[in-house]
């Protein structure tokens, strides 16, 4: 290359420099004008003795004409690209160029649908004080459901740390009702649950002296071994005593499988597993362990506890096809290992069961991982439900998911804090959040299929009414009728009521339909998390999640409830990109996988398929690459992710998509033709001491010979190869060959390198049991001369 050539490249990257520096100073000097608008706003709203205010983000009309400037370089990018396509008669160069033609027309296409989550993200606040003085505790009922599938992968005493910080809500206990549905039918899990209903006369008057949070149980104890109040130190032994032994007796249960038969005859609702049951095949079974009604449950200081309720539903194995579809059952079960989020999130046998024992207007719904970590996250969500101007209009308020076993720099990119902090903000301000599953507050009248009309009434005192009507063996034999295989059989219930049945993500088909009936949602993301759960924690389990996640999503995309095609009419076009963000994350995965191979091949091959480094139309590439990940590190910065831990995010980014995404796009393909199901095989997590050590190191872990860990290593050696081959190439041709032309393909290949970095480790230096397994280095090896030998161009 020749001086000039180099000379004119540090001309670029100062003048690049510069440029930047500009767009700081636009960004010091901008803030100063919107705080005063905010500030006006929120005074507004005060006026209005509104229940929670609105405020949008700052800095929008900055971020829209970077936006548009980066839309004109995309549009500069497509149209070098289709008015230069080679030759006829260049051979394969013109098939790869049309390649990256149609590559970048969909990078092109889906950055666009991803500014419709940062066009105007607005951000909620609650006055609870208000809710208080204008309500006091005249506060509707609320019906908690946690859900659990299997006491072996969701250890019991986890999920009763759960139940535990949501039965201490800061709420009135008699207008709290709690149901555990255990979809293994286990009589471990009801032990847990028994056990559990004696240890909260302790706990709750606990947590209510002494004020304290969190109020799971496991997650205070954790935190410190003595009391921030050093005058409870009697009563906070005393109680964290209780629950020790509690743990120890329901952990030592499950780890024999059985419950002691002295214990059996303390409650009758032991005797249902007096005879031989099965998780596929038991009777249904509902047991009300406290009954809120009654004046004698109270705690150990004479207080009212609240309702706290077991149920299983019936399950017999010759209706496993017709009643929950048997594909969305047998994946319940398979993924049930790995992801913390059991698939059956909300059942529609809680929503009938809870209808006879409480019937409140108010439903929330966690995972059973997912801890209280704020009391007051009821009061919160009322605050949207009871405002008298958008109250009426609001269907379910949705939490984000928080993790409390994060690492630093997040090295699986699972702490979500984009997603939480940008993206679903900017969907509420489109007509509301999706439904993500847990952590979310719905109304019950809209889970049970009721459209939005401008004069609706929701009746706060339904559930106080319906009580004491009836004695409570005779509710629960009532609540079992109504969770029996066949109750289903010719009803609307998993179609236009309740959960839909038949998507692995129901969750988000769910909230689409509700807003599409004519709702909104609300987003609220109070700076104390309300709800935290566990990530996972290994590559493995990330990508299986994923998959999950895209493919679900994937296929409702396809499916009549497209957003685009359902949506129509019903939300605006904004919410409908929305929605197609997640819905169209699979197909992101071949131009991806198009791009990390095909111009890094081109460069050992001496195709070139960027401009050359001589040519303008260079400009507006270098410009989007650099401007767009620019932000994206501001936007990570932002909400609280360090650099390293951004740039981790950017090579997870990648490895979802040549893994999980490519996988979600085939099993949605699959599915769609009715192929066989895809036989994903789990591994099994029993998450090690090794392991875990290496997660909190950072290190990734492999381990496993898994075909995902094919590609990704593959990837990672064909880059090598052909960065290596191709700089030789130029070397020993003493810089015959142009090096003019290969500019950008260089850049892309040794960026892609130096992303895998760690996958380079973990192939060739790493000695621990998580590196990659010699089978899979030696397979991508073939795969990778397997790629070089074949005559692409
Ligand atoms: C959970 O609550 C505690 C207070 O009990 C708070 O210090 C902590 O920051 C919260 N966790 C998160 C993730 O917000
Ligand atoms: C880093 C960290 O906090 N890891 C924890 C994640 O959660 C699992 C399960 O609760 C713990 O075992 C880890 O220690």
């Amino acid at each position: 290359m020749p001086a000039e050539a180099w000379l004119w490249l540090g001309m670029l990257a100062a003048e690049l420099w510069f440029g930047l520096c500009c767009v700081a100073q636009s960004v010091r000097w901008y803030p100063v004008r919107r705080g005063a608008f905010s500030d006006r706003l929120a005074a507004r709203e005060i006026e209005m003795e509104r229940l929670f205010a609105t405020e949008k983000f700052g800095g929008r009309a900055l971020y829209r004409l970077h936006a548009a400037t980066v839309l004109a370089g995309i549009c500069l990018v497509l149209y070098y690209r289709a008015t230069h396509v080679p030759e006829a008669g260049s051979g394969a160069g013109r098939a790869a160029w049309l390649g990256m033609l149609a590559a970048e027309l969909w990078f092109g296409f889906y950055w666009v649908i991803t500014q419709s989550v940062r066009w105007c993200p607005i951000r909620r606040r609650t006055f609870k004080d208000r809710l208080a003085a204008r309500y006091g505790e005249r506060l509707p009922c609320v019906d908690i459901f946690v859900c659990t599938a299997d006491p072996q992968s969701e250890p019991p005493s986890l999920v009763m740390a759960t139940v535990l910080s949501l039965m201490a809500y800061n709420y009135p206990p008699e207008k709290l009702n709690v149901y555990l549905s255990d979809d293994g039918g286990s009589i471990l899990t009801f032990y847990a649950l028994w056990e559990t209903s004696a240890f909260a006369k302790h706990w709750l008057p606990f947590c209510r002296r002494y004020n304290i949070e969190p109020r799971s149980p496991a997650a205070y104890f954790a935190e410190s071994d003595k009391p921030c109040d050093p005058s409870s130190l009697k009563e906070w032994s005393f109680v964290k005593g209780l629950y020790e032994e509690m743990t120890e007796r329901i952990d030592s249960a499950v780890q024999s499988a059985n419950v002691p038969g002295e214990i059996r005859v303390k409650h009758k609702g032991f005797s249902e597993w007096s005879t031989v049951i099965t998780s596929k095949d038991h009777q249904p079974i509902v047991q009300v362990l406290i009954d809120g009604k009654d004046r004698d449950a109270v705690d150990n200081e004479g207080n009212v506890l609240p309702t706290l309720v077991y149920m299983a539903r019936e399950k017999r194995p010759q209706y496993h096809h017709n009643f929950k579809a048997g594909a969305m059952n047998s994946l319940v079960q398979s993924l049930v290992f790995i992801s913390p989020l059991p698939l059956n999130i909300l059942n529609q046998y809680i929503i009938r069961v809870s209808s006879v024992i409480s019937n409140s207007p108010i439903i929330l719904n966690v995972d059973c991982d997912m801890y209280s970590n704020n009391s007051d996250a009821i009061r919160d969500a009322l605050c949207f439900f009871l405002d008298e101007e958008m109250g009426h209009k609001t269907a379910f308020v949705q939490y984000p998911q928080n993790y409390n076993n994060m690492t630093k720099n997040n090295i699986y990119g699972n702490s979500f804090n984009v997603l939480n902090e940008v993206e679903l903000s900017g969907i509420d301000s489109a007509g509301g959040p999706l439904y993500i599953g847990t952590g979310c507050f719905h109304r019950r009248e809209v889970l049970c299929g009721r459209r939005f009309t401008n004069d609706y009434k929701e009746d706060w005192d339904r559930g106080i009414k319906g009580k004491t009507e009836l004695p409570i063996y005779q509710t629960e034999e009532k609540a079992k009728s109504l969770t029996t295989c066949t109750y289903e059989h010719n009803t609307q219930w998993g179609n236009e009521i309740g959960v839909k049945y038949d998507c692995p993500v129901e969750d988000v088909i769910t909230g689409l339909t509700i807003h599409c009936r004519g709702w909104k949602s609300v987003y609220n993301n109070p700076p104390r998390a309300a709800f935290i759960g566990v990530a996972p924690t290994t590559l493995a389990q990330t990508i299986l999640q994923h998959k999950r996640w895209s493919e679900g999503n994937f296929s409702i995309f396809l499916s009549k409830f497209c957003p685009f095609i359902f949506g129509k009419g019903n939300i605006s076009l904004q919410h409908q990109m929305a929605y197609s963000i997640y819905g169209l994350w699979a197909p992101n995965s071949l131009p991806t996988l198009y791009y990390v191979i095909i111009p890094s091949l081109g460069f050992l091959k001496g195709t070139p398929l960027f401009p050359e480094i001589m040519s303008p139309w260079i400009m507006p590439y270098i410009y989007v690459t650099i401007v767009k990940n620019a932000y994206s590190a501001y936007e990570a910065l932002l909400c609280g992710e360090t650099l390293r831990g951004w740039w981790n995010g950017q090579r997870m980014w990648m490895i979802r998509r040549i893994t999980s995404y490519l996988y979600g796009i085939i099993d949605t393909v699959r599915n769609m033709l009715g192929m066989s199901k895809m036989g994903f095989v789990v591994s099994p997590k029993v998450s090690d001491e090794d392991e875990s050590k290496r997660y909190e190191q950072e290190i990734m872990e492999f381990g496993t010979s898994s075909p995902e860990y094919v590609i990704i290593a593959t990837i990672a050696l064909l880059n090598l190869v052909c960065l290596v081959g191709g700089l030789c190439q130029i070397l020993t041709s003493g810089w015959n060959m142009p090096l003019n032309g290969f500019f950008l393909q260089v850049i892309l290949c040794g960026l892609l390198v130096i992303i895998n970095i760690p996958i380079y480790e973990a192939m060739f230096l790493r000695k621990d049991r998580g590196r990659i397994q010699f089978s899979v280095t030696l397979a991508s090896i073939g795969f990778v001369m397997l790629a070089l030998s074949v005559p692409l161009f």
